[in-house]
């Protein structure tokens, strides 16, 4: 007979309903899958890909089960880009122009005021850009499904005064996302940019540490901006998407097929979300304005001038080199 002391029959206790929380039942998954974004939970975002989620589970019959975690809930973009690379995430959504600082051509769809509009933006993308872009992000192990969620066209928010201009941008405090590109472009009209994970981002407008700062209207409104934020500017600098990307290794210890169905999904949900962020944009500056936003237009011809200006297009068609800048302007037209 064992004889238990107090203390070992206090964990054995305390370890038996903790093992069977931990344990799957009979049929669980075969690969139990984190995705990590910085979304809202109302974002359509997150939304559609829980949609994606729950039918891969259906149609895998229980083998893929990919649990959601919006809101940065596993850290800030840049912790989860390395927990991504690690494999302590599965799958993360991530702007292009933050995932540059690993993959520097996948910032080249934020190049001021490149798409005309979405009758360019998605051609080029679902096309030779996004082709060029997936196969440098395929070298860092990684790997990129076909279809881009949307995050939008983006424009500028400021808590002091109304920016009409670019002189308005003069000396402006404003939080970009952590991306070369965005402190670039900012710097060259002539702003103090500073460079902050989107986690962070209200409580740096609630407490001043920024005046301003710049997003969709889809994550002004989920992310609540609003409340912290008086102007809003339509200066539509620059359009913005997320790859949906997948950790390399994660991706390969699935079968084909089930990477085919895990795939087919995520991309059938982008195309629904893309919808989604169309209509919003065509409702929200109402709603945006019932809180209290003041909206302000501005001239992207002036905004344009100061980037052509200050070289910034030259510096960059650099950077990139010839044959990505030249997939661009094939998609949309000469740019420097
Ligand atoms: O960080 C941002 O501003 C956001 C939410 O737009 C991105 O993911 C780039």
């Amino acid at each position: 007979m064992i004889r238990l002391t107090r203390r070992s029959a206090l964990v054995a206790g305390a370890t038996l309903p903790l093992f069977a929380i931990g344990s799957r039942p009979a049929g669980a998954a075969e690969f139990a899958y984190k995705f990590a974004n910085n979304a809202a939970e109302t974002h359509p975002l997150v939304t559609r890909t829980r949609e994606a989620a729950a039918r891969i589970r259906e149609k895998t019959s229980g083998r893929v089960e990919i649990q959601v975690f919006p809101n940065s809930q596993l850290g800030s973009d840049t912790d989860t880009l390395s927990q991504l690379r690690s494999g302590a995430v599965e799958f993360f959504t991530l702007s292009g122009l933050i995932l540059s600082t690993l993959v520097p051509v996948a910032s080249i769809n934020g190049i001021g005021f490149a798409f005309k509009d979405y009758g360019q933006v998605w051609p080029a993308m679902d096309g030779a850009l996004g082709s060029h872009v997936r196969a440098e992000i395929a070298k860092r192990g990684l790997y990129a499904f076909s279809r881009q969620y949307d995050n939008g066209y983006r424009q500028i928010t400021s808590s002091t005064r109304p920016i009409r201009t670019p002189e308005d941008l003069n000396g402006f405090k404003i939080r970009v996302p952590p991306s070369p590109l965005w402190t670039s472009m900012f710097k060259a009209f002539g702003a103090a940019p500073t460079s902050i994970n989107f986690s962070e981002t209200y409580s740096a407008l609630q407490t001043r540490l920024v005046d301003g700062q710049e997003n969709p209207l889809a994550i002004i409104e989920t992310g609540k901006l609003y409340e912290v934020q008086k102007y809003l500017t339509v200066t539509n600098h620059m359009w913005d998407g997320f790859w949906f990307l997948a950790n390399k290794k994660a991706w390969e210890a699935m079968p084909a097929d089930v990477r085919g169905i895990v795939e087919g999904e995520f991309n059938a949900s982008a195309m629904q979300q893309r919808e989604d962020i169309a209509k919003l944009n065509a409702s929200l500056r109402g709603a945006l304005e019932a809180k209290g936003l003041q909206f302000v237009e501005s001239d992207a011809v002036l905004f344009r001038a100061a980037l052509k200006k200050a070289g910034f297009y030259a510096e960059w068609k650099d950077k990139y080199g010839a044959e990505a800048w030249k997939t661009l302007e094939d998609a949309v037209g000469g740019l420097a």
